[in-house]
């Protein structure tokens, strides 16, 4: 009887200890690796197929290959094969910038037998230009109010995360965060230069928070909802990058003052991330720019510097899809790697921009895979990157692959803006 007693007293601290141990482990907060000593070593997948005679030839075929892989194990499917409807309607234009612009703003109306959601588009064009002008187009985090002050914008009606900065309680968007993100949108600047400038809220697409994909443009298609039994269907950059061709469609449709062969597709940290999965995913789009995008963007997964897939699948598990998350902490068995996205883009030109504080973002890492990406244009009959190691701060080069470490912190700002003007003008002499 006694002995009965002991192994039970055993076995139940057994399990007590190694369900405490399960549960340290579960909670072990995340330490980022910033020692770049401490990188793995690595062999990247190789962007043409090892096995090909004529890797150059054979390269449509390649792509085609690789689009598929990242839709199946990184982003997620978009519901191509679903019918839409698509009606678009100018709700307000006039002039802007005291003149010198001309400010369109533009509700896309999407409906399926499921459902009807709408999108709103913010459009700046020079006043009176002599042709169509090129354009960027990005998605914005807080709304069109909050990139300008002009008190002409619509403030959006979607969900918003609660920010007193950016004016947002109770998940609603108020009057106080018009103009809070001006400082990214050099609007004025874009206009004086002869450039477009389009911009939309990107919960205005889909709500960034994990609903298990109700809202947002996903509501269209509940017969396509991504889940456990669909771990590749779009997750929610897949989701923005397909409104970001919605907003294509938009522009060309309805705004005869944009160039439609040069619209290039920008963003900014996870909207740099859509912006390079946009540009994949869509060739319409003449170029793609990504700010300071990171892990799941323009950094090499391999690397574990800074964010890593495991991290980045644990905060935002519905950005990707949910096959990618069988690499959290195996990114060795990646079938690709980031490399290989911004070679889905070429031979349109592609700029990754870094800023030197960034390490969550691996601005070496996001380097590396444009210098890799690069080796892919040149072979194709583009000049490659011009830098061969990782740059000081303050480097940039333009090319059909551009790259710069900027001096500071995560952020878009004006010297940025200066160099994708730069981007612009030399896309366009090069065309
Ligand atoms: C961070 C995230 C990054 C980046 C950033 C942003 O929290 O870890 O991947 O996307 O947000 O979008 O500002």
């Amino acid at each position: 009887m006694y002995i009965i007693h002991l192994v039970r007293t055993i076995c139940l601290l057994l399990t007590i200890i190694s369900t405490g141990a399960a549960q340290v482990h579960a909670q072990k907060k995340f330490v980022p690796n910033y020692d770049e000593s401490k990188v793995p070593e690595f062999d990247l997948p190789p962007i043409f197929k090892p096995s090909s005679q004529d890797p150059i030839s054979e390269w449509a075929d390649r792509r085609t290959e690789l689009l598929s892989l990242f839709q199946q194990q990184v982003y997620g499917l978009p519901p191509t094969h679903l019918a839409y409807r698509t009606s678009y309607s100018i709700v307000e234009s006039g002039p802007g910038l005291a003149g010198k612009a001309l400010r369109q703003q533009i509700r896309i109306k999407l409906e399926t037998d499921a459902a009807n959601h709408t999108i709103d588009l913010l459009v700046y064009t020079p006043a009176e230009p002599n042709r169509p002008v090129p354009l960027f187009l990005g998605l914005n985090f807080f709304g069109n109010h909050t990139v300008s002050k002009d008190p002409q914008i619509a403030i959006t009606s979607a969900w918003s995360r609660n920010s007193a900065e950016k004016g947002v309680s109770q998940n609603k968007a108020t009057d106080k965060g018009r103009g809070t993100a001006a400082s990214r949108w050099p609007i004025e600047k874009l206009i004086e230069n002869g450039l477009g400038v389009a911009t939309c809220y990107c919960g205005d697409i889909d709500p960034d928070f994990d609903d298990q994909f109700q809202n947002g443009v996903h509501s269209l298609f509940p017969q396509f909802r991504p889940g456990p039994d669909h771990p590749d269907r779009w997750g929610t950059i897949a989701a923005w990058a397909w409104g970001l061709s919605r907003l294509l469609d938009g522009l060309i449709q309805k705004v005869p003052q944009v160039d439609p062969n040069r619209v290039v597709v920008i963003g900014h940290s996870r909207l740099g991330k859509t912006s390079l999965w946009a540009a994949a995913s869509d060739t319409r789009f003449a170029g793609a720019i990504s700010n300071n995008s990171g892990c799941g963007g323009a950094a090499l997964s391999r690397r574990r510097f800074g964010e890593t897939v495991g991290r980045i699948n644990q905060s935002f598990p519905h950005w990707f899809c949910e096959n990618f998350k069988q690499y959290n902490r195996n990114e060795d068995a990646l079938p690709l790697d980031q490399h290989q996205l911004l070679s889905l883009i070429a031979r349109r030109p592609i700029y990754i921009a870094s800023a030197s504080e960034d390490r969550w973002a691996d601005p070496r890492g996001e380097f590396l895979s444009a210098k890799s990406a690069s080796q892919l244009y040149s072979n194709l009959g583009y000049p490659e990157l011009k830098l061969s190691e990782f740059p000081e701060p303050g480097t940039h080069t333009i090319g059909p692959v551009s790259y710069h470490l900027r001096k500071g912190r995560h952020n878009i700002t004006d010297w940025d803006w200066d160099r994708y003007i730069e981007f612009m003008r030399a896309m366009v002499q090069s065309q």
